[in-house]
C-alpha cells in the first residue's frame, strides 16, 4: 500500500497543479469523446518512471501506454486520470488509480484471474486518498470504511457510468430507463475508481457498469471489498469489462437479478 499511495500522490500533485493551467487534448481514442489530455500521458510516464525505480521487477498495465512485463508475478495496474472528461471540463470527480496485483504466472493481468494485493485511488482536487490492502480493510484519509446496510432496491442510491461509443450508449440507455422506477435515484459520477471508493464510503447504495477496463476498475474494487461490498460479473462472472457490479451482500443479488433479465451486458 505504501507504493501505491506514494506514487499515487505524486502523481495527483502533478495533475491538479496541470488543472490550474490550460488543459489540452492530445488524442482519442474509441470515438471522439473519449479523450486523453497531455496530463493524462504525463502522468501516466511519471507512474511509469517512479514504480520502476521503486518496484524494478514488477510488471505494468497503464490505460495509456504498453504492458511492461516484469519477473516478480506481481503488476501495477495504473488510471493516470479517471474521469478524463471531467478532468477536461474543470468538474472534480477525477483520481489516480493505482493498484497492485498478483496474476496467475505466465499471464497479464485480467479481473478474470488477478488477485488485487493493494490499492490507492487519489483524489487531486480535494486530495481524498481512499486505500486498501488484501485483507487489511480500507480507509478515507486513515478513517475506516464500511458500505451501507441493505436498504430495499427503492431505498437505493445507484451509481452507473456509460461508455464512449454510440451502440453501447443506446443500451444502457435502455437498462437505466428500467432501473430508474426502481431505486432512489442515480448517479453518474464520471469516474469508475471514485464510483466503488463512494460506494466503499457510504456514499452511494450500489454501482453497476459495463464497459470497465482493468484500470479503471482495480484498485477501486479492492477498497470496494475491503468495506465490506461484493463487487462481481453478471451470469457467475467475475467483475470486469463485460459488467461490474458492487453492493452489500443480500442487496447485489437484486441489482445482478435485473441486469441480467435485462441483458445489460450486451450491446445491442
Ligand atoms: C471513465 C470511467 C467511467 C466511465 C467513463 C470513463 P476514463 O474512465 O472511469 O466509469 O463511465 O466513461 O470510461 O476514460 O476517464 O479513464
Amino acid at each position: 500500500m505504501h507504493v501505491a499511495q506514494t506514487v499515487a500522490r505524486e502523481a495527483g500533485e502533478l495533475v491538479r497543479a496541470g488543472r490550474e493551467g490550460e488543459v489540452s487534448v492530445a488524442g482519442t481514442k474509441s470515438s471522439a469523446q473519449d479523450v486523453v489530455t497531455a496530463m493524462d500521458l504525463a502522468s501516466e510516464a511519471l507512474l511509469r518512471r517512479r514504480l520502476a525505480e521503486l518496484r524494478p521487477d514488477d510488471g505494468l498495465l497503464g490505460e495509456e501506454g504498453s504492458l511492461t512485463p516484469g519477473s516478480s508475478g506481481v503488476w501495477w495496474v495504473v488510471d493516470p486520470i479517471d474521469g478524463t472528461v471531467n478532468y477536461l471540463y474543470g468538474l472534480p470527480a477525477y483520481a489516480v488509480s493505482v493498484a497492485a496485483v498478483r496474476s496467475p504466472v505466465g499471464t497479464s493481468p485480467d479481473p478474470a484471474t488477478w488477485t488485487v494485493l493493494a490499492g490507492c485511488v487519489l483524489a487531486p482536487k480535494d486530495g481524498r486518498v481512499f486505500l486498501a490492502g488484501l485483507g487489511q480493510g480500507a480507509t478515507l484519509d486513515g478513517r475506516t470504511l464500511q458500505v451501507n446496510e441493505p436498504q430495499p432496491l427503492i431505498g437505493c442510491l445507484v451509481g452507473t457510468g456509460f461508455g464512449y461509443v454510440a451502440a453501447r450508449r443506446r443500451n444502457q440507455a435502455r437498462v437505466v430507463a428500467g432501473l430508474l422506477p426502481q431505486v432512489r435515484d442515480i448517479r453518474r459520477i464520471g469516474s469508475a475508481a471514485l464510483d466503488l471508493c463512494t460506494l466503499a464510503s457510504g456514499g452511494l447504495d450500489l454501482y453497476y457498469e459495463r464497459g470497465l477496463q482493468p484500470w479503471d476498475l482495480a484498485a477501486g474494487s479492492l477498497v470496494a471489498q475491503e468495506a465490506g461490498a461484493v463487487v462481481t460479473g453478471l451470469r457467475g462472472h467475475r467483475a470486469g469489462e463485460a459488467m461490474t457490479v458492487a453492493g452489500p451482500p443480500g442487496r447485489v443479488e437484486e441489482l445482478v437479478a435485473y441486469l441480467e433479465a435485462s441483458d445489460a451486458d450486451q450491446d445491442s
